[in-house]
């Protein structure tokens, strides 16, 4: 079933500069929403599918959702947490060591996260002894994080909220939004919400996965409905521009197949250093590699293409041999790269995943059903395929086990390989 034109709309120019002039870059098809978990009762309805495409914009170079879909449909009901990693929570925890040395946070100091989820990263800042307070979308998940003790204030991030937010509780430390600003239509608003909200010598920080990677790396599957936007430098100082914030510093880390962390301080701070050098050094890396030409674009919509049929080919090829195939992790990008592939539960016979809200459950799309992870050890499959390919060294890492009995891993990004 596709989707009724309310849900679903098409851009008509750049959310961040406002041009016009967008260039088509690949074309994943119509999926469902890739966190739309079904239970076994709606596998015989109708899926509600949308397209899946991105558009390039050439003038400041924002990649972003050609269609968007309706948050209310993606956000309301949320089942991915990011505490089922543990990579990801020690990096939460680095996070927080490191904003709690940049502004000095003490007792007093309001630290508040946009799209806190379930509250782990406002956990390890309430362990450093500061004041934490939420704002997230998610009915199911404003309940799980107030149970952790974790203060949440239910509502998408704008300028509005932001205003309700200071009126009642006050003006932040810092304020976090990581892998968050990528969902978000009203770029602008959020940078007036968070400066707002800000004090004075606040910082606000950003984290998401950087493009240059996702181009670089074929990292086809992060692109899906719930992110609007993919940023590269270029683009975040086009946000930058006409604002009352300015971006100090950059840090590149290797979390999501490659993020940026993007610091931003209100201009009349002078307390934090600008560091210009780093700045300048990831625009002209940007520029060297091409990330503003359209060919560059052109040229990973081919290697996406090639990268499905190898796939399709290999995993054809293990089928015939009567190899059985499961999954592991049942992410949202999982979900991407099966329905764009056309993988389907005669490939995979089941997905195993550590989120306990997803076991039970069955994949979108592709109604693969997934267990939790001991399952492996039940069936013994010939082949595991990683599909949270960003926590391989983790997965592979805590099952030694069953490599040691023989089984073997796959990875499909950025090329098929054995492990
Ligand atoms: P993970 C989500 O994408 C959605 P997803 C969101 N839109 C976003 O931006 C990114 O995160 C960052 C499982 N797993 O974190 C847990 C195991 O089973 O890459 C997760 O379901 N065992 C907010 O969904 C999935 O894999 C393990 O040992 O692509 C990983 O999902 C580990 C480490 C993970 O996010």
């Amino acid at each position: 079933m596709n989707s009724s034109k309310k849900e679903v709309r098409k851009i008509k120019s750049c959310r961040i500069c406002g041009s016009k002039e967008l260039i088509d870059v690949i074309n994943l098809g119509n999926q469902p929403t890739p966190n739309g978990f079904l239970k076994k009762k709606d596998l015989s309805k109708k899926e509600k599918k949308y397209p899946l495409a991105v558009s390039f914009c050439t003038n400041c170079s924002l990649m972003q959702l050609k269609y968007l879909v309706d948050p209310k449909i993606m956000f309301k009901n949320y089942l991915y947490i990011p505490s089922s990693s543990k990579t990801r929570l020690e990096h939460f925890r680095n996070l927080a060591e490191t904003v709690r040395k940049l502004v000095k946070l003490d007792q007093n100091s309001l630290v508040i996260d946009i799209g806190s989820n379930d509250g782990s990263l406002l956990l390890c800042f309430k362990n450093l002894g500061t004041k934490i307070l939420g704002i997230d979308p998610a009915e199911n998940l404003v309940k799980v994080a107030n149970l952790n003790g974790v203060e949440t204030v239910k509502g998408y991030f704008n300028l509005n909220l932001s205003k309700k937010v200071r009126q009642k509780y006050k003006r932040a430390k810092a304020i976090l939004a990581t892998n968050v600003i990528a969902h978000i239509q009203n770029l602008h608003e959020v940078i007036l919400g968070a400066e707002a909200l800000m004090e004075d010598d606040a910082i606000f920080v950003m984290q998401f996965p950087y493009l240059l990677d996702l181009i670089e790396k074929n990292l086809f599957d992060t692109i899906y409905h719930e992110h609007l936007s993919y940023f590269s430098l270029k683009s975040l100082m086009y946000l930058a521009k006409d604002s009352k914030l300015e971006i100090f510093n950059i840090e590149k880390n290797d979390l999501d197949g490659g993020s940026i962390r993007v610091y931003w301080k209100k201009k009349i701070n002078k307390k934090q250093k600008l560091n210009e050098k780093t700045i300048k050094s990831i625009l002209d890396t940007e520029e060297k590699y091409g990330l503003y030409n359209k060919k560059t674009y052109s040229n990973f919509a081919k290697r996406v293409e090639k990268l499905k049929t190898d796939t399709l080919v290999r995993l054809k090829g293990l089928k015939r041999k009567k190899k059985n195939i499961v999954g592991y992790g049942a992410a949202a990008k999982a979900n991407v790269l099966i329905n764009y592939f056309g993988i389907n539960n005669r490939t995979i016979d089941y997905m195993v995943d550590s989120t306990p809200y997803k076991q039970g459950l069955f994949t979108p799309g592709s109604h693969i059903p997934i267990y939790s992870e001991d399952r492996i050890y039940e069936t013994k499959p010939d082949y595991v395929l990683i599909f949270a390919w960003n926590f391989s060294k983790e997965i592979i890492e805590k099952n030694k086990r069953y490599q040691k009995e023989g089984g073997k891993f796959i990875l499909v990004e950025p090329n098929f390989q054995l492990i």
